[in-house]
């Protein structure tokens, strides 16, 4: 069987993130990750924080805190979250990491040794009062097109113009507010990627088929436009240090790898991380997924559009600079946007849905059914509040969770704590069988090509049959003239609740733990189902003991969705 790679894009550390970051990411990560080893895949989920670069310098000087104080609790932080929606990772290491710096430091004398880097001298701004080069977002003045005083040196937040830090009027150090500034002269080292354009293509043309369109276009415009050489290293104090056994005069300048040069790297060092802090009497070997890793490794990644060149194209050709046999990604899993009321979800202005804030309000399932629900696969979708409670009220807690308790209490108080017998399967439960079989081979086939909407669909049909069955046995009548048949259809009922407990477990996970935990099954485990136990429906026989679990989904009711408005705004905040 093959073994599975799965890497979810690297939020950054700057602060919590938002649902469109979740389920551009790291969700469907999680829910693929989860199918794969209820499948029994061999399966490693590798994420972590991205730590390194000027907006984790400004966030920690803002928070008063010296930046590795700031990244350790935001990693910290962050990773309660991920708790909160169950995310399971099997590792979520730290870019900021011994190991991260060391195969960053690896890779960069490779490219070098291999004639991929090349020093070059760039001119920068230099601030003498804060004693460094500042990257252009440190420098602020006045936009020379609107007139805006706290334009950045790489863009004016008011206009959106794009700007060198040259243009500015006035300018100042963001740091200090320093007026006095220099332009000098600086080394950099940059990655010619230009040379490596042709590998970079053949690449893509070998890998890309059965990308999404998304994906592939992406990839397929930044090649049309052409691989630029760029300057992979910075004057900042945090970041991989460029090692001085290769590098000494820059080194002893205290120059930085970019940001982006080490966060994609970090996919391998989060895989060192996590072998490297195993219990003992556990052997992991993080090598054997990434170096001459074998023809069984597959690697899927996910993340947003605006990551994607950087995957597809940039940390393609460094690894293909390397001359060494690394791991490159088999599939690569973009997303579109999710927007908030048709606007953009934004981290600085802090419009829309956070992801502590949505925790406080419901609990994680409620959220990832809703999201990979209404993932922004083909298209941009839009979050509103309004959408959101009604697809919880109906799917959540009239289809499946109503089913559930209904089924449960109503066996209870007519045939007691344990699964009922009655007739033997008739002529309605073997349709339902079939239909049941069916849908699931849907759901698969969903799952497979990472279609996250359509599998959600399907997973909903799964649970509409269950509901469709029950209306059509109406067990309360049956009870009345033969007890026989509704204990029957009670025993199915309550086979394909457990059914919808294992096939519900990558979505709902939490919810999909309470379901089976009402059965007191031997052994039980949420390994998958074959389509002959399927058809069957009798994994759960009759004597099982069972109990009535709380109600699984609560209902949304017009005064909470009030508030949720009043509290995060709706569409007039958009
Ligand atoms: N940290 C995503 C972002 O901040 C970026 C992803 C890195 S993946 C190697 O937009
Ligand atoms: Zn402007």
């Amino acid at each position: 069987m093959a073994r599975h790679l799965v890497t979810s894009a690297l939020p950054y550390i700057n602060g919590i993130k938002h649902l469109g970051n979740m389920v551009g990411s790291m969700l469907p990560a999680d829910v693929y990750s989860r199918y794969l080893r209820q499948r029994g895949h061999d399966v490693l989920y590798i994420c972590a924080t991205d730590e390194h670069g000027t907006p984790a310098e400004l966030a920690a000087q803002e928070a008063g805190l010296p930046v590795d104080q700031f990244c350790t609790q935001a990693h910290d932080a962050q990773r309660a979250v991920y708790d909160g929606f169950e995310l399971a990772f099997d590792y979520f290491g730290r870019s900021s990491s011994q190991q991260n710096m060391e195969i960053t430091q690896h890779f960069a004398r490779k490219l070098n040794e291999n004639g991929f880097i090349e020093e070059r001298a760039i001119r920068q701004v230099y601030s003498p009062a804060d004693g460094r080069f500042l990257p252009d977002r440190y420098v602020e003045g006045t936009c020379p097109h609107c007139g805006y005083d706290k334009a950045r040196g790489d863009q004016c937040e008011n206009c959106t113009r794009v700007l060198d830090p040259t243009d500015l009027i006035g300018p100042r150090s963001a740091i200090s507010g320093s007026t006095e500034l220099e332009v000098r002269e600086t080394k950099h080292l940059f990655l010619l990627q230009s040379k490596l354009q042709h590998e970079v293509e053949e690449w893509i043309d070998a890998v890309s088929a059965e990308w999404p369109q998304l994906s592939s276009s992406i990839a397929r415009k930044w090649l049309t436009e052409g691989l630029h050489d760029r300057a992979i290293t910075r004057d900042l104090d945090w970041g991989v240090p460029v090692p001085a056994d290769t590098w000494p005069e820059l080194a002893a300048e205290g120059k930085v790898f970019y940001v982006w040069f080490d966060a994609p790297i970090e996919y391998i060092g989060a895989t060192k991380e996590w072998a490297d802090v195993a219990p003992d009497g556990e052997s992991r070997d993080w090598k054997s997924w990434w170096y001459e890793a074998d023809d069984d490794v597959r690697y899927t990644q996910f993340m947003a559009k605006d990551n994607v060149p950087f995957h597809t194209v940039m940390f393609p050709a460094t690894e293909l600079g390397l001359r060494e046999p690394w791991k490159k990604v088999d599939f690569v899993k973009g997303f579109n946007w999710l927007t908030y009321y048709g606007g953009k979800f934004s981290t600085s202005q802090k419009r829309g849905v956070f992801t502590d804030a949505a925790l406080e309000v419901l609990p994680g399932d409620y959220w990832r059914y809703f999201l990979i629900a209404s993932a922004p696969e083909s298209d941009d979708s839009s979050f509103t509040w309004e959408h959101f409670t009604a697809t919880v009220n109906k799917d959540l807690a009239d289809t499946l969770g109503n089913f559930v308790n209904r089924v449960l209490s109503f066996s209870r108080k007519r045939f007691g704590d344990e699964v009922p017998a009655g007739h033997a399967a008739g002529e309605a439960e073997a349709k339902l069988g079939e239909e049941i079989a069916r849908l699931l081979a849907e759901y698969e086939e969903q799952m497979e090509a990472l279609q996250f909407r359509k599998a959600a669909a399907a997973l909903r049909a799964l649970w509409s049959a269950g509901n469709s069955y029950l209306e059509e046995k109406a067990p309360w009548l049956e009870i009345k003239t033969d007890p026989d048949a509704a204990a029957l259809t009670l025993r199915t009922a309550m086979n394909l609740i457990h059914l919808y407990a294992i096939v519900s477990e990558p979505l709902i996970p939490a919810s999909a733990a309470a379901m089976r935990g009402a059965f007191a099954l031997a052994g039980d485990t949420a390994t998958w189902v074959t389509s002959e136990q399927v058809k069957a429906l009798d994994i759960v026989p009759a004597g099982t003991a069972f109990t009535v679990p709380p109600v699984l989904f609560l209902k949304i009711t017009e005064e909470d969705l009030e508030s949720y408005r009043a509290r995060f705004g709706g569409a007039g905040n958009a």
